[in-house]
């Protein structure tokens, strides 16, 4: 039977303040957390089916076509570390060939893994498997209870390959990757010999092929931007109207990122318990970056992150690249 275990690192109170200092702040902002309530889950998920939604089915196709290379680097029965494992889906297509000796599944609420962690739990009956719930973009380490449970495995000093796939490495700035790698690479490095980290990055390409991937025609990136003020609304009580706001998504290529915003539909003002905001006409409520990279500069985060030479597969258009680079 696998295990689970929550860490409740922020509470609502936390939450209500942060929110509320985002919306105060010059320009207003949200952080893209806030996209993902049960709906904004599901709506990510239809996004992954777009026709202009590229990413998430070029990075299967490397997955598929270069997963025996991946794991030669890859140490067998290495404890997989899958960090937003959500419905566990890619991490569960790669078992085969990864062989892990033990998964860890970190999302963060512990009641998205239960179903998809016991249902890989039935299908890989000897491999030890542990759920655990907290927001790593806060912190990335392991709580003492999941120290805990590698003891009692007989896993302390087994090698950890951290599996980051999906590209949300992008929705760090570059600050802030730095920082989530060189806690990955500690993790790393605190298990046996040979641990790494696989993960997936969304490289820079042409805007004709970044903008609609943000901005598809059917409005289902729009739907998932607006249902933001909805969770909003109900973290903070505030009486944001999503109708009122336009899905604003473009390619800043200077700053090799996508920028999505909300951007208000006539003057309004937002109320809160404790608070209000007036918005002009047009003005935009940022919700989320989307960094893309070279491999050149991606490989330098990585080395600057503590990690060793590293190795990347990719697509035959060069759109998205896994990398694979030891602790
Ligand atoms: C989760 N993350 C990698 C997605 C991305 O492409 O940045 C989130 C997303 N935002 C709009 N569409 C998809």
């Amino acid at each position: 039977m696998p295990e689970f275990v929550q860490i409740h690192q922020s509470n609502d109170a936390a939450l209500r303040a942060e929110l509320a200092a985002g919306l105060l702040a010059e320009p207003p902002r949200a952080a893209p957390k806030f996209l993902y309530d049960a709906l904004g889950s599901r709506l990510f998920d239809a996004i992954t089916e777009l026709a202009e939604y590229y990413p998430t089915r070029t990075e299967a196709a490397i997955f598929a076509a270069h997963g025996g290379a991946m794991a030669q680097r890859v140490p067998p029965r290495a404890v997989l570390i899958d960090l937003g494992a959500g419905n566990c889906a890619k991490a569960a297509r790669l078992f085969p060939v990864l062989r892990p000796g033990a998964y860890v599944a970190v999302d963060i609420s512990v009641d998205y893994l239960q179903d998809a962690v016991g249902e890989l739990q039935q299908r890989h009956r000897q491999v030890p498997m542990l759920g655990l719930g907290m927001d790593f973009s806060a912190r990335l380490a392991l709580p003492p209870a999941a120290a805990d449970w590698l003891e009692r495995h007989d896993l302390a000093s087994a090698p950890r390959c951290v599996f980051y796939p999906g590209s949300s490495i992008g929705n760090f700035n570059p600050g802030e990757s730095l920082a989530l790698l060189r806690q990955a690479h500690a993790l790393c490095a605190a298990g046996g010999p040979g641990g790494g980290i696989l993960i997936g990055v969304d490289r820079v390409k042409d805007k004709a092929v970044l903008e609609p991937a943000y901005d598809d025609a059917l409005g289902v990136t729009a739907a998932f931007n607006r249902n933001l003020l909805l969770n909003v609304n109900t973290l903070l009580g505030s009486d944001f109207a999503p109708a009122r706001w336009r899905h604003v998504a473009f390619y800043d290529e200077a700053a090799s990122r996508i920028e999505m915003h909300l951007a208000s539909d006539g003057a309004q003002t937002v109320r809160w318990p404790g608070g209000e905001r007036h918005f002009a006409d047009g003005e935009r409520l940022h919700t989320e970056n989307s960094y893309k990279w070279t491999p050149g500069a991606f490989e330098t985060l990585l080395r600057e992150a503590g990690f060793g030479a590293a190795t990347h597969w990719t697509d035959e258009r060069g759109w998205f690249s896994v990398f694979w680079a030891p602790a």
